[in-house]
């Protein structure tokens, strides 16, 4: 799984109203509206400002990243909630956060990244709600995606999660991985995923492209007009790639943030599974 870096995330902060004018510009809506809308609730419904967040840094595993939870406190409060980072780190972190006034405590480390409900027990996880993200984003750029082809590439947590909603989308997805046998295992596990061995065919044959893997994309094979939905870091095109595609929506870390929090909120009943725990979406 891709770990941030400290290089990817430290202009987050900064340039996060950056991002909400790009998704007005793309998407017609801004960060909070469109987490919305993917978690198919109304903004109008949910008080924000009646919530406080507290981000826990971990240090387990490789340890913290430097700017990564100040970079998830922006995006959080671009969402309208207050945050803060906790001072104390690890266990200490999350008593300290516990007995704030935080209602929703957001942690990671390595393998999991998750927002946590004080208020309801609940907890929203960033794999599925990254891929939640991007099939919405999809979505919304190309204007529905029943009976259309999407090409994933990268059949890692994030890329299973997105075929997934893809097929409830009632759409088909051709996924194509560096190792086989992960985009294989999708397609003997759901009706209308097909594996691809060849990537670039693949590329220059479809318009509709999620891409969840680390790997550079030649702008040479992508087709005029394509419309790509890119949670993949880092960043994998080139000027041309820029040029020919209709749109390409990508970020590093806030639009998943946006979506997770929206969902921490909304879930009262259930708790999004990690990609790979639970083999079926739990959320009706
Ligand atoms: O970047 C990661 C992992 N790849 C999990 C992401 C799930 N989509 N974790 C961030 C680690 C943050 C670190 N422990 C910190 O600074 O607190």
């Amino acid at each position: 799984m891709t770990r941030l870096t400290e290089e990817a995330v430290k202009d987050i902060p900064s340039k996060i109203s950056c991002l909400d004018h790009e998704l007005e510009k793309r998407l017609g809506m801004d960060l909070r509206n469109f987490a919305c809308y993917a978690m198919n609730v109304s903004a109008d419904d949910i008080d924000f400002s009646s919530y406080k967040a507290a981000i826990v840094p971990v240090t387990s595993g490789k340890g913290i990243i430097g700017g990564f939870s100040r970079s998830v406190a922006a995006a959080v409060e671009t969402m309208g909630i207050r945050s803060s980072v906790t001072e104390a780190c690890d266990v200490a972190g999350i008593s300290e956060a516990f007995s704030s006034d935080a209602d929703i405590i957001f942690m990671a480390d390595d393998e999991r990244f998750i927002a946590l409900n004080k208020r309801t027990g609940s907890f929203s996880d960033n794999i599925w709600s990254t891929a939640k993200g991007y099939v919405t984003a999809l979505k919304i750029a190309e204007g529905g995606l029943e009976g259309k082809k999407v090409l994933v590439i990268g059949a890692g947590r994030v890329g299973t999660e997105a075929v997934k909603m893809i097929m409830e989308e009632k759409a088909c997805a051709d996924v194509t991985d560096i190792l086989p046998h992960k985009a294989s295992a999708l397609e003997s596990r759901y009706a209308g995923v097909k594996a691809i061995r060849d990537v670039e065919q693949a590329i220059k044959d479809n318009r509709l492209i999620l891409n969840a893997s680390p790997g550079k994309i030649p702008g040479t094979l992508i087709r005029e007009g394509a419309v790509i939905s890119s949670p993949g870091v880092p960043y994998a095109f080139d000027d041309e790639g820029e040029k020919r595609a209709k749109v390409i929506i990508h970020d590093v870390l806030s639009l998943g943030v946006a979506v997770m929090t929206v969902a921490s909120l909304s879930l009262s009943l259930f708790n999004v599974p990690a990609a790979d725990v639970v083999a079926e979406k739990v959320i009706p």
